[in-house]
């Protein structure tokens, strides 16, 4: 399964990194191509949701607005 998030509050490369640490972490997911603004991860929907995704990249402190 692949998604795309838009994602609020990302301003440098720190951020990208940030992001994509967050999201490698859920169980799951099999890549992060992560740029400003928005994240495109490949998942196995079995093991993490969108609504999982979300909340790892607000965990981190940012906000995902699609
Ligand atoms: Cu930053």
């Amino acid at each position: 399964m692949k998604t795309t998030l838009k994602i609020e509050g990302m301003s440098c490369q720190h951020c990208v990194m940030h992001v994509k640490k967050a999201i490698g972490a859920l169980p799951g997911v099999s890549g992060a191509e992560v740029n400003i603004g928005r994240a495109e991860v490949d998942y196995d929907e079995s093991k993490t949701g969108k609504e999982d995704l979300k909340k790892a990249v607000e965990g981190a402190g940012y906000k995902v607005v699609g």
